[in-house]
């Protein structure tokens, strides 16, 4: 057995205890001469702790038997860091602001790697009761480390991978927030995307109010809710809403391509409550987006996968390449954040190398050929309205001015998987949403940022404006307090100019 499965496992007998002495163990070298660990034996047991604390010596760190002044990390199992401050508290312990919380995670990981690995947001235990470092309390001020990591309110601060601890309360919030967009309660529907999406970033699960202290973005509204789930189980309004005709009704009328609120609402006031319904009454006028959402509903409901992704990624590439040779294709959107499934597949064209014309024609050039090999189910081109000098738009929700189209492309079975999987009867495509969009080379950073998404982006906006005196769209990035355009090469530098940590794509699903 590895050692350090050994060391994750509980020990299942109970050996006697050595009382008295304590353990003698041999000399180590230290290899780590910054760190000084400090293994916490709350709710981890003598004989692990004793266990683990041979290992982490024997891989040259230096762990201490004692809490004192010079810990400068400690390693908890099984502990939240409010469990592990307010023992702290207990042991009238001033920590240094340096002290670490750690989840016995980072100490495993590190003795696999032989070092101490980099400490990222799922070893770091959080706080979740308040914010010590404000106490009004100068005595709770002076007896509390002050390491403590604060949730940020900003989305743009945490880092949201798609492990989510917490899919009880985020699901429940994300039915409410869609009741209230349906309903058009802009303000409801943004409290509980905010509240789904500070749960989505924590790093355990909610299981007792006590929990919930000191997060962000969670008033009384959503904190009721969040207590009716931990003592029954569900909440009587997510309930209610599911069983809502109106909800019900917007939700199948919205998962038609082309159909918005204004048309649900208007079918829904009409007395239509099923799609077969709308779709034979001969008074109805549909769009031609509409027509083709129809047309293609059952392809289009069921999600992308991640193959088909690809295989359309194949496809777009070759398309372009053919007319531009130098352009970059990048899959943008919920796949690049690490999703498995989507409802389209996103994709940002450049190429440092084209003029404005070239630019210009590629979407046409790409579309028609794709025509021509039958494999264009639906279009919409919109063209660029891109001005080089214009500031950004300070709302957050606008569109882009990029040259884009929205597709629906017929991809072949055989492309997906080679072809493993392709159907030998009946239809042998797949309908599916396809959105390109082309950039000039100069605002790449920018474009992709926006297209990479989530609502991350929008949040990343907001902390431009009101944080930096900054403001960001998917064009360009400008500093209103030095009269500039901040240039950016990569998304890294866009980060660094807001004066935040980088925030990876797979860390983006906020
Ligand atoms: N976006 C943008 N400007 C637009 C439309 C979208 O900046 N006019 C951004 C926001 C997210 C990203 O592009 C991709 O959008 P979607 O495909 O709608 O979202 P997704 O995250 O890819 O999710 P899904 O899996 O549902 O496609
Ligand atoms: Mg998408």
């Amino acid at each position: 057995m590895d050692p350090l499965q050994m060391a994750h496992s509980s020990p299942r007998k109970k050996r006697p205890r050595q009382m008295g002495a304590p353990m003698l163990s041999p000399p180590h070298n230290i290899k780590f001469q910054d760190l000084v660990l400090y293994i916490l034996e709350k709710k981890m047991g003598t004989t692990r702790r004793a266990f683990l604390m041979e290992l982490a010596r024997r891989k040259g760190f230096r762990v201490d038997n004692e809490l004192s002044d010079s810990i400068t990390h400690i390693v908890a199992e099984n502990n939240s860091g409010s469990d592990v401050l307010e023992w702290l508290q207990v042991q009238n312990i001033k920590a240094s602001s340096q002290l670490e919380l750690l989840d016995i995670s980072w100490l495993i990981e590190s003795m696999g790697a032989g070092k101490p690995v980099e400490m990222t947001g799922k070893h770091q235990l959080v706080s979740m009761r308040r914010d010590y470092t404000a106490s009004p309390n100068p005595e709770l001020q002076k007896t509390l480390p002050v390491a403590v990591k604060k949730i940020s309110q900003y989305a743009c601060q945490r880092r949201t991978t798609l492990n989510n601890y917490n899919n009880v309360f985020t699901d429940a919030f994300e039915v409410l927030a869609e009741n209230y967009e349906f309903r058009e309660n802009e303000v409801f529907s943004l409290t509980f995307m905010r509240a789904a999406s500070v749960l989505k970033s924590l790093p355990f699960t909610i299981i007792s109010m006590k929990d919930t202290e000191g997060i962000p973005c969670l008033g009384d509204q959503v904190k009721c809710i969040i207590e009716e789930i931990i003592e029954d189980g569900e909440s009587s309004e997510v309930k209610a809403v599911l069983n809502d005709e109106r909800y019900q009704s917007f939700k199948l009328f919205t998962s038609v391509f082309g159909v918005g609120l204004k048309t649900s609402e208007k079918w829904f006031r009409m007395g239509f409550r099923t799609l077969s319904k709308i779709k034979s009454d001969k008074s109805l006028k549909f769009t031609p987006m509409q027509k083709a959402g129809f047309l293609y509903y059952e392809d289009l409901v069921s999600c992308v996968t991640r193959a088909e992704a690809e295989a359309v990624g194949v496809l777009v590439k070759e398309a372009v390449r053919a007319f531009l040779p130098d352009a970059f294709v990048t899959m943008t959107g919920g796949f690049r954040r690490g999703k498995k499934i989507g409802h389209d597949v996103d994709f940002l064209i450049t190429s440092p190398g084209s003029t404005d014309e070239d630019e210009e024609q590629l979407l046409p050039k790409v579309i028609n050929l794709w025509e021509r090999k039958g494999l264009l189910l639906y279009c919409d081109l919109v063209e660029s309205t891109f001005e080089k000098l214009k500031l950004p738009s300070r709302k957050v929700d606008a569109l882009d001015h990029f040259q884009k189209c929205f597709l629906i492309l017929k991809l072949h079975h055989q492309r997906v998987d080679g072809g493993k999987y392709s159907q030998q009867e009946g239809k042998t495509w797949k309908a599916i949403r396809v959105d390109l969009v082309m950039c000039p080379y100069e605002r790449r950073a920018f474009a992709l940022l926006g297209w990479t998404g989530s609502r991350f982006e929008r949040d990343l906006r907001r902390y431009a404006s009101h944080e930096r005196k900054m403001i960001l769209d998917n064009h360009a990035l400008y500093d209103k307090t030095k009269k500039i355009f901040l240039k950016a090469e990569s998304e890294e530098e866009i980060f660094a100019h807001l004066g935040l940590d980088y925030i990876e794509p797979w860390e983006r699903n906020a």
